[in-house]
C-alpha cells in the first residue's frame, strides 16, 4: 500500500521530529520557509543600517565598542540565516537580488529613522526585545537548520536587549534633557515595535498553516501580547511612560489591554512608503556594489585553493 508523503510528513511534524534538508517536504512548506527565513535574513542586514549610523557618534569608547559588536552580530545573524535558507535549494545571489530589487520584504521596523543617541537604547530594548520574544519559539521550529541558527541568534539578541535597556536606564538617571531624550525615543519606537509581530491574527494569511507545520509556535497577537506584558513593567521601572492612553492592566485577563495599532501606517511601510524605505534600500545596494571586489577576491582565492588541492 502506498503511503501518502504529506501524511507521513505531518506525522513527523506532530511527533516533533526535525525536518532536515534532504528529507522530503511539501513544496509549499519549502516555499514558506524560504519566504520567512529570507525575510528574516534581509531584516538582519538591513537592521544594521539604523544603528550603524550611530557608531561614529557613540558617546564613549565603551558604548562604541558595544554598539560595534552588536551591529557585527546582526551581520552574523544574516549569515547564519542566508546559509540556512540555502539548504532549501535557493542560492544567496537570488535572495539578495530579490532584496535589492525591492521584491523581497524585510522587517517594517528598520524603515524608521534613528534621530538621537537614545534611539540606540530604544532599539536594543524594544526592537531586540521584540525579536527575542518572536525568535525564542523559533528555536523549536520544525526545520532543523532554521531552529539551530535561532539558538545562537537568541543568545546574542539577549545581550543586545540588555545593552539597550542599560542605555535607557542610564539616560533616565541623567539630566532632564537626557530623560526627555529617552522618553522621546520610547514614544517613537513603541508602536513600530508592536507592528514587528505582523498583522493581527484575523489578517495574517500565513499563520494557521505555519502553526500546523510548527514553523510558528504562537500567533502574531499572542507574541505581541507577551511583549507588552513583559515590557510595560520595564518602562515603569525606569520611570518612562508608554505612549498609549488605553494601556491598562486587566485583572480578569491577567494581561495588559492596549490601544489600537495603526495598521494603515504598517501597510504604508510594507509597500515602500515608510520614512526611510528608499534610503535603506539604496544603502544596501550601494554596500553590495562597493563590496563586489571582496566577493571576487574571495571567489578567486577559493578557486585557486580548490585547484591546488585537486
Ligand atoms: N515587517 O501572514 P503573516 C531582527 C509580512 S528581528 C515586514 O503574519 P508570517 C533582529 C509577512 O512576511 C525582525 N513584513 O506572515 C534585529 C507576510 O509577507 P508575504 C525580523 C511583515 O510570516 C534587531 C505578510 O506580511 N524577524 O531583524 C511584517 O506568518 C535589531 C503577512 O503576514 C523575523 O523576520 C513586518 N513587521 O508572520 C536586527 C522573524 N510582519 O506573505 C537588527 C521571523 C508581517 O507577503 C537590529 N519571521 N510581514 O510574503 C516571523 O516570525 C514571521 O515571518 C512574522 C510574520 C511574525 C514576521
Amino acid at each position: 500500500m502506498e503511503v501518502n508523503p504529506e501524511l507521513l510528513f505531518q506525522g513527523k511534524i506532530d511527533a516533533e521530529v526535525k525536518i532536515e534538508p534532504r528529507d522530503w517536504m511539501p513544496p509549499a512548506y519549502r516555499k514558506t520557509l524560504i519566504r520567512q527565513i529570507s525575510q528574516h535574513a534581509h531584516s538582519e542586514i538591513v537592521g544594521m543600517l539604523p544603528e550603524g549610523n550611530w557608531i561614529t557618534r557613540a558617546p564613549s569608547l565603551r558604548r562604541k565598542a558595544a554598539l560595534l559588536a552588536k551591529v557585527q552580530d546582526e551581520a552574523g545573524h544574516g549569515l547564519y540565516l542566508y546559509a540556512a535558507c540555502e539548504t532549501l535549494g535557493v542560492d544567496r545571489e537570488t535572495l539578495l537580488n530579490e532584496l535589492h530589487s525591492g521584491k523581497a520584504k524585510y522587517s517594517s521596523i528598520f524603515n524608521y529613522p534613528t534621530l538621537t543617541w537614545a534611539d540606540m537604547g530604544a532599539i536594543g530594548w524594544l526592537v531586540d526585545g521584540a525579536a527575542i520574544m518572536n525568535q525564542v519559539p523559533l528555536c523549536r521550529a520544525s526545520y532543523g537548520p532554521y531552529a539551530r541558527a535561532m539558538v545562537r541568534v537568541c543568545k546574542e539578541e539577549s545581550f543586545h536587549q540588555r545593552q539597550g535597556y542599560e542605555i535607557m536606564m542610564t539616560l533616565t538617571k541623567g539630566t532632564e534633557a537626557q530623560k526627555r531624550m529617552a522618553q522621546d525615543a520610547l514614544d517613537r519606537w513603541w508602536w513600530p515595535s508592536l507592528m514587528m509581530f505582523g498583522p493581527s491574527d484575523t489578517d495574517s494569511p500565513n499563520s494557521a498553516q505555519s502553526m500546523k507545520w510548527k514553523i510558528k509556535r504562537f500567533s502574531n497577537d499572542e507574541l505581541r501580547q507577551r511583549f507588552v506584558d513583559y515590557t510595560v513593567p520595564q518602562a515603569e521601572f525606569i520611570g518612562l511612560r508608554v505612549p498609549d492612553a488605553d494601556l491598562r492592566w486587566n485583572e480578569e485577563r491577567q494581561h495588559y489591554d492596549f490601544g489600537a495599532i495603526d495598521w494603515e501606517e504598517f501597510q504604508q511601510v510594507l509597500s515602500g512608503n515608510g520614512p526611510c524605505n528608499r534610503e535603506r534600500l539604496q544603502a544596501r545596494v550601494d554596500a553590495h556594489e562597493q563590496g563586489a571586489w571582496v566577493r571576487e577576491a574571495a571567489t578567486a582565492y577559493a578557486q585557486k585553493h580548490q585547484r591546488q588541492t585537486v
